[in-house]
């Protein structure tokens, strides 16, 4: 049995439980929901970096971070590859994950920044993630008319990283004038992988 240590509201984990679901290996996951600060000598002890998720297979081994232990899971079975196997379509769905993963690496260190230091947080600082934020999002909006039809990695990391936003930053307004990314999310956002995982 593997097991998946992360946290309910992790955006990168999601994408993981997500796939999970979308390849029915819920059988072969334990599911460890830990607390980053009360189990924090057990997160360390995994995974150097002191982040969720990781990964412990059925043999031992330790896998991180999300976008690795993505593939391995993919690659346990055939069955609804999340991966394109290769090609233009290949490297499009990674570099999908990357922006979103990119989008999410800056709205979690505006989260640790306002956590850390308030209102005291570096203005300049802020802003300039704000700004990668908003530029992921615009270069979203623009990548959906390519997508192919099959729910890929990438597909898959705008819904964590667009659902993350809607969780801690109520107030950035992501659908304004991003029509084509607002109608896809629509038509996405209600798929079973996405609404058992979705944080509370
Ligand atoms: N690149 C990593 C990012 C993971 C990450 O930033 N996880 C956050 C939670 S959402 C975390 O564990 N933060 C705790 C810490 O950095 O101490 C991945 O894709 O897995």
């Amino acid at each position: 049995m593997m097991k998946l240590i992360y946290t309910t509201t992790s955006p990168y984990a999601r994408k993981i439980r997500m796939i999970i679901l979308e390849k029915d290996l819920s059988e072969r996951v334990e599911l460890q929901a830990i607390d980053l600060v009360a189990d924090r000598a057990l997160l360390n002890s995994v995974n150097p970096l002191g982040k969720v998720p990781v990964l412990i297979t059925a043999q031992g081994d330790v896998i991180y971070d999300s976008p690795v232990i993505c593939e391995y899971i993919d690659s346990l079975t055939a069955i609804s590859p999340v991966f394109p196997a290769m090609g233009a379509a290949r490297w499009e769905a990674l570099t999908d994950q990357a922006l979103a993963d990119g989008l999410l690496d800056a709205a979690v260190q505006i989260m640790v920044l306002r956590r850390e230091m308030g209102d005291a947080a570096p203005e300049k600082l802020v802003l300039a993630l704000d700004d990668k934020i908003h530029a992921a999002l615009n270069q979203m909006d623009s990548r959906v008319p390519a997508f192919r039809e099959a729910f890929d990695i990438g597909q898959m990391s705008y819904i964590a990283a667009i659902e993350y936003l809607m969780l801690r930053f109520p107030k950035l307004y992501w659908r304004t004038g991003r029509p084509s990314l607002s109608l896809w999310y629509d038509e996405n956002a209600d798929r079973p992988s996405a609404f058992a995982t979705r944080p509370a």
